[in-house]
This record gives C-alpha cells, sequence and structure tokens, in this order.
C-alpha cells in the first residue's frame, strides 16, 4: 500500500477492520459498517487495501481441483487459462465471442417472456413508491430497466449449468488466485424508454466495491450493437492506481462520461458492441457502464464469483432444487462454493 490517503477516518477503519473480519468469521454476516470502510479504504488506499486482503485470502483457500477446465469459455486447460487471466490482469477484461449457444440464449430470453421482472425505479421517480413487477414487452417498455429476481434465476437449468461450468470456474480461481465463491446472480433487460443515462440502471461510469475481489461475468443474450446500450469498460482502470485520487475521494458515486474522458482518453473507452452469445469477463473494480440505449433492447444475464462473500448483504436467495448434473457433481465436490444460496 504505497499511496495511503492518510485521514481520521482511514485510521479508525484500519483500526476497526480485523475485528469486522472476525465478526464476519464468525456469522458469515458483514455488518453495514465494515462495508462501508472497505470502501473507504479502497478509495484511501487506491486498491492496495484490497490487494492486501486479497493475499491473505490466497493463503488460507484451498483450490478447487478443476478436472477439465472446458466449457463454455472453449478449452482454457494448460495455458490458456493462465493466458486469459494475464489479459484479465493487464487490461481488466477478456472477451469471449459465440460462447453461448444460441438455444441457451433462446431459451433464456423466453424465461423473460414468462416470468414477472421487478421494474427498476429511475433517476426521476419518487423513492418509496411501491415496487413495480411486469413481463417484460419489448413493444411497450415501462422503464429503462427490468431486473429477474435471483430466485427465479437459481432455478433455471441454463443458469445452473453456468454456475457449475468448468471454464468459467477454473478462470475465476486462477484470476482471484483462491476457491470462488458463487455470487450476485442477475439478469437484466436495458431499454429506450428514455435515451439519457439513468444512473439507476448504472449507465454512468461507476466501480464497484460489494466484494474484496470478483470478477463478473457479463453474458449477452440478445445482439448488441452501437446503439443497443454496449457495456462499457475503461482498460486499465481496474488495477491499484487505476482510478485518480481526485475521482476516488468522491467515494462511491456515478461520474460522467466527460470528466471519465477527459481523464483517460476516448483509446481506453471500450465499448463491446457484439453479437449474442458473447461473454465478457470483468474485473469490475475498474470504471465501467451500461451505456444508454437509442436503439434495440438489450438482455443481459450476469454472473460473479469472488474470493470472499465478506461486505454488501444482499437479500437471502435460496436454490431450490438442483437440476443441472454437472452444478450436482460440484455441489457435491465443493458445497461452500455455492455456499450463498444454500
Ligand atoms: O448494464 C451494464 O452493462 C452494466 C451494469 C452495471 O454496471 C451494474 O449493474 O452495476
Amino acid at each position: 500500500m504505497r499511496h495511503i490517503r492518510w485521514s481520521l477516518r482511514t485510521l479508525l477503519n484500519l483500526t476497526k477492520f480485523p475485528y469486522a473480519l472476525l465478526r464476519y468469521a464468525r456469522s458469515g454476516q458483514t455488518d453495514e459498517w465494515a462495508h462501508q470502510a472497505l470502501i473507504q479504504l479502497f478509495c484511501a488506499t487506491g486498491g492496495g487495501f484490497n490487494d492486501l486482503l486479497s493475499r491473505m485470502i490466497r493463503l488460507k483457500s484451498t483450490p478447487l481441483k478443476v478436472l477439465r477446465a472446458v466449457g463454455v469459455l472453449g478449452d482454457l486447460s494448460g495455458d490458456a487459462k493462465r493466458r486469459s487471466a494475464d489479459e484479465l490482469r493487464a487490461r481488466g477484461f477478456a472477451v469471449f465471442p459465440s460462447a453461448l449457444p444460441d438455444d441457451m440464449c433462446e431459451r433464456l430470453i423466453q424465461f423473460t417472456r414468462e416470468t414477472p421482472a421487478l421494474v427498476r425505479r429511475m433517476d426521476h421517480e419518487v423513492i418509496g413508491n411501491a415496487q413495480r413487477v411486469a413481463i417484460f414487452d419489448s413493444e411497450r417498455p415501462l422503464a429503462v430497466r427490468y431486473d429477474y429476481p435471483t430466485e427465479a434465476l437459481l432455478d433455471n437449468p441454463d443458469v445452473q449449468s453456468l454456475l457449475s461450468d468448468p471454464s468459467l470456474l477454473a478462470l475465476a480461481q486462477e484470476y482471484l488466485g483462491s476457491r470462488p465463491r458463487a455470487d450476485v446472480l442477475s439478469m437484466w433487460w436495458h431499454t429506450s424508454f428514455h435515451t439519457q443515462p439513468d444512473s439507476e440502471a448504472a449507465q454512468f461510469y461507476h466501480f464497484d466495491m460489494d466484494r474484496i475481489k470478483w470478477l463478473k461475468i457479463f453474458v449477452y443474450l440478445t445482439d448488441v450493437g452501437p446503439d443497443d446500450g454496449p457495456h462499457s469498460f475503461i482498460e486499465g482502470s481496474h488495477r491499484s492506481g487505476g482510478i485518480p485520487a481526485g475521482m476516488l475521494r468522491r467515494g462511491y458515486v456515478r461520474l460522467s462520461d466527460e470528466e471519465v474522458i477527459a481523464h483517460y482518453g476516448s483509446a481506453r473507452q471500450i465499448e463491446f458492441a457484439a453479437p449474442r452469445g458473447t461473454i465478457i469477463v470483468e474485473d469490475t473494480r475498474g470504471l465501467h457502464k451500461g451505456k444508454a440505449v437509442t436503439g434495440r433492447p438489450r438482455l443481459v444475464l450476469q454472473l460473479q464469483f469472488s474470493n470472499s462473500l465478506f461486505g454488501a448483504q444482499y437479500a437471502k436467495a435460496t436454490m431450490r432444487e438442483v437440476h443441472d448434473p454437472s452444478l450436482a457433481q460440484v455441489i457435491a465436490q465443493a458445497p461452500d462454493i455455492y455456499a450463498g444460496y444454500r
């Protein structure tokens, strides 16, 4: 941690953090103050504090034995896995075109025709209004973003097979340097309900800081052209010191395109326009967003593997039944990987 921005808060949080970890080790729960301390210490150290915690986790972790790292990302056995992890370390992302078979994309789109979604509140709406629930209708969208409940996703056989996909597990373990934990699972439509970016729909640049270290897997389930809200990332911004202190000093906020481009230059902004089935694996500690949609709606499935579930507390979601035989096998071998959902 070479560049610590010292303040009374930094000192206090560093002092209290061992207690936060102890409480987590005992209860599996993170107090809200402890999550806030993680965010503050990330900002004050430019990421160095997370790196230190990750090294500690790595020392205690027993690697999962992935027999053959072959799956949706292709054959990652041998050198390929290391090359992809190196690319992730250097750039913050790795793209796998045509990774998800077309029939799987089709079934997941069909799932959204039958499953009620949570209509996400938009920037101009009053906090506290009743949560709207609706079946997504591409002809008559009610909002910018529709989210699918985690429990419904956990019950989906295709999602279950991705959760135990050997290539995803192997790459996550290689990048994290420790046993992966299945974590935040979501799927959402972005629409052109309004075409200016909406911060509730994550359409402004931001970094995530729910966990110590993690890898997000974004799966495009529809074709995404330049107008269809391509996922966007600032190359290299995930590295320690990759976000300038001036931006971090403001904490966990949404940033305008102008200030981000003024700092990084447009060459480092990557907009992932790509056909459906494309998988983008990304360290979203770097700056990222979903670009506002002006064209066709976009459906994305997102999986996450983290090195620990310490951090943000999400509403408990349980996997009620295991439909996928490969998931059943991994659960039998390593139930702790899915502990967040059991
Ligand atoms: O929709 C996207 O491409 C990005 C979403 C995102 O950043 C988020 O949900 O935090």
